[in-house]
């Protein structure tokens, strides 16, 4: 185990080069499961740094762009390879800096393995369209064309998968990058970055600057060499990222809150819901987008429900994630730990019923990390405020209702719209719920987290601005159409006139 004095000083990345910060500063990157335990340092960025490795990124963008796209797929082949060859490593590096359990590291290490290789294929597959002219002796095409430098802005709780969302698009559509990972997380995405390089990448092509939003996230966020920005956070830095980006009219693409819910059916499987609300509630301590936060139960079964909830969600152990019996881990830092402590008060001061949890674990095995136990919240009105507000954190709200329709409209009657899921073995309600759930994402007899790569991920309202990542819509972010006419006529033909 690394201490403060023996542990590693990781650089930024600018140019090809690993060198140190501008600034001279650099923090401490520990184990949210003991603090003792120092990952590494990394360097604290200023506007300085931001701005080197920005023009690394423009030089470089004037020849990646030349570079066949199916050329730039086989680096991101070569760097999936890698990274399959290295899971296990950089999945224990992963729990140790970001805290989920091993099982879901290996996770987020096969999700970044995944859209490598997905993105990959897109190299070959930057279709646009070939249509007739409307006018004779003329052809009309569109192609794809890179934008430029794009700045990535990414968050802790899928610290190498979601950079590979941004990454692995950006580069084979031709951008260049500079990515600003989350500080508690930066190990992760320096492997990433490890392995792409080690593919083969050429300099300045990749960029890492390691730090915090208000020194190093927002001189990117605002720098007018960086045509796009994309990232994954709250709603509240997504807003001043949005601004940022305005008056140049930047792209942006913003991925943030969530407060999803499963929706339990009086016909539903018990088991399997029971299953899927211990998974989604808890799985990575509540710590993702997609966390089911809120479970809506049917009155008919809500008794049963409840009662068998509480009893798994009791048996659920919490611990340091490198051992493979403990189910949950810690909180990612103390201000996580304290906002989910906070809504705990907030809860039971809205008189919902307190079921389970309830109390930060800070004694014997749980001493030096920033433990809380899973929490349920019973007889929740939706109203309520642990039932309306992201709370990040293993704490779930349990909301007793009538029918599909008071269903439906508690699952929508929230600022967020990510993701949702139905328990039911109904199929015409399951249609009804899909055609009216008003999230990115819905789920039929699954819980609310688990999208997959080669499909669009994002939400409506408060949780984006209406673009998705994953999937070929990534690539639509990361590039924009050109539209190509080619005369042979050899004559002036004027469209909308010469043909009427
Ligand atoms: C996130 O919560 O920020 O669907 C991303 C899932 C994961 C990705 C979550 N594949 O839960």
């Amino acid at each position: 185990m690394a201490t403060a004095a023996s542990a590693r000083v990781y650089n930024n990345f600018i140019g090809g080069e690993w060198v140190d910060s501008k600034s001279g500063k650099t923090y401490e990157n520990r184990n949210p499961a003991n603090t003792d335990e120092v990952i590494g340092h990394f360097v604290a960025s200023n506007e300085a740094d931001v701005n080197a490795a920005v023009d690394a990124a423009k030089e470089a963008y004037k020849s990646w762009r030349l570079v066949p796209a199916p050329k730039r797929a086989e680096i991101l082949y070569r760097a999936a390879e890698i990274l399959v060859q290295r899971k296990e490593e950089y999945s224990k590096d992963m729990t140790r800096e970001m805290g989920k359990v091993l099982a879901e590291t290996r996770g987020d290490v096969q999700e970044a393995i995944d859209m490598t290789y997905y993105m990959a294929g897109e190299g070959r597959r930057l279709f646009g369209q070939t249509t007739p002219s409307e006018l004779p002796n003329k052809f009309a095409m569109s192609v794809r064309q890179s934008v430029g430098v794009c700045g990535l802005i990414t968050p802790w709780n899928f610290p190498m998968a979601i950079p590979s969302w941004k990454m692995a698009p950006a580069l084979v559509a031709g951008n260049t990058v500079v990515l600003k990972p989350a500080e508690d997380t930066p190990l992760s995405s320096y492997h990433y970055v490890q392995a792409l390089v080690e593919a083969g990448l050429p300099k300045g092509v990749v960029n890492i600057v390691s730090g915090d939003g208000p020194d190093a996230g927002a001189p990117l966020s605002k720098h007018k060499d960086v045509p796009v920005m994309s990232f994954t956070g709250s709603s509240a830095v997504g807003r001043i990222i949005a601004s940022a980006c305005a008056p140049d009219f930047k792209h942006v693409s913003l991925e943030m809150g969530g407060k999803n819910i499963i929706i339990v059916m009086d016909d539903a499987n018990l088991d399997l819901a029971i299953d899927g609300a211990v998974w989604g509630g808890f799985g990575t301590t509540g710590q993702r987008c997609t966390a089911a936060s809120r479970v809506a139960v049917h009155k008919k079964v809500y008794g049963e429900f409840v009662k068998r909830f509480v009893e798994r969600v009791k048996t659920l152990r919490v611990g340091d994630g490198l051992d493979p019996k403990i189910e949950m881990g810690p909180c990612i830092n103390e201000q996580q730990l304290n906002t989910v402590m906070s809504y705990v008060e907030i809860g039971k001061k809205e008189n919902a019923k307190l079921l389970t949890g309830g109390n930060r674990l800070n004694s014997g095995a749980h001493a030096k990390g920033w433990f809380h136990e899973p929490t349920v919240f019973g007889d929740v009105d939706a109203k309520m405020r642990v039932a309306q507000e992201e709370i990040f954190g293993p704490v779930v709200s349990v909301i007793p209702f009538d029918g599909f329709d008071e269903a439906i409209s508690i699952a929508n009657g929230v600022a967020y719209g990510l993701s949702a899921s139905i328990y039911t073995k109904n199929v015409n309600q399951a249609f009804a719920a899909m055609r009216d759930l008003y999230t990115g994402i819905v789920y039929v007899n699954a819980p609310t987290i688990g999208a997959e790569t080669h499909m669009p991920f994002g939400g409506t309202k408060q949780t984006g601005n209406g673009h998705r990542e994953a999937a070929g819509a990534a690539i639509d972010f990361f590039t924009e159409w050109k539209t190509l006419y080619i005369d042979y006529s050899d004559k002036l033909q004027r469209a909308q006139i010469d043909n009427n």
